[in-house]
């Protein structure tokens, strides 16, 4: 196959799985969306399904942005109680709902918007899935002051840590990305990461993991129920 033929097969696969995704959301809801090319073309589709809803609480600029520009309203979270449902992607999953998400920079409104969800669905490729997470980086958010002494913390849990340089995100902090971390138990990590002074948030998602996965394939999008028995407290 082409590469242009490959990556048209893999919008199309994209756009199954998203459009599988829209029956988690209900009409006059107000929901909570992610960031990144998936929810991109989950606003499009939303658009072009017709179906009305009753507001959306964006992740991040680019998403509140193009929420706008679909004619979706935007609610400030601190306005609504909880969420029905939080639809995002992710970069790496596991078939129990535990996630890496945040390569694309949003992971601290990701986190928080996820913990206000009844629900939350994340689409992805099936090429993301694997039995462990660990085999891509994993960003976590710093607090720029702390930027020495938390790579010197993670290190010690075994990641080799670079700094995304030049960028900061919209909370001004900077992203360090950590490589290499073995991660036999996702929710043990998330939380000694999150103990270290100066993190903001981790993009390990596995205290809060996803309820259901609608995994993009050729065969047709595949939904999986996946975190609901093992959410842990936070
Ligand atoms: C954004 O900060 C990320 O958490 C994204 O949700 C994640 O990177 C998946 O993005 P894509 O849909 O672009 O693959």
């Amino acid at each position: 196959m082409s590469l242009l033929a490959s990556r048209a097969r893999g919008s199309e696969r994209r756009r199954d799985a998203v459009i599988e995704a829209l029956r988690f959301i209900e009409r006059d809801w107000v929901i909570g969306v992610g960031t990144g090319a998936t929810v991109n073309v989950l606003i499009e589709t939303l658009r072009e399904s017709g179906r009305k809803i009753d507001g959306a609480v964006a992740t991040s600029k680019s998403t509140a942005a193009r929420l706008e520009l679909a004619g979706i309203r935007l609610i400030d979270l601190n306005d609504v109680p909880m969420l029905p449902v939080y639809i995002d992607g992710a970069d790496a999953a596991t078939m129990e709902g535990h996630l890496v998400k945040g390569l694309g920079g949003a992971l601290v409104r990701e986190k928080i918007v996820a913990a206000c969800a009844d629900r939350f669905v994340c689409i992805l490729e099936g090429s993301k899935l694997g039995e462990r997470l660990g085999a891509g980086p994993v960003p976590i958010e710093v607090i720029p002051i702390a930027r020495s002494f938390v790579t010197r913390a993670v290190e010690k849990l075994g990641g080799e840590v670079q700094l995304r340089e030049g960028y900061a995100t919209e909370n001004g902090n900077q992203l360090l990305h950590v490589h290499n971390l073995d991660i036999p138990d996702p929710v043990d990590l998330e939380r000694r990461i999150d103990h270290i002074p100066g993190v903001v948030e981790s993009g390990l998602f596995a205290c809060r993991p996803a309820d259901v996965l609608v995994i993009a394939s050729d065969a047709g999008p595949m939904v999986r129920q996946s975190g609901l028995a093992n959410k842990v407290p936070i």
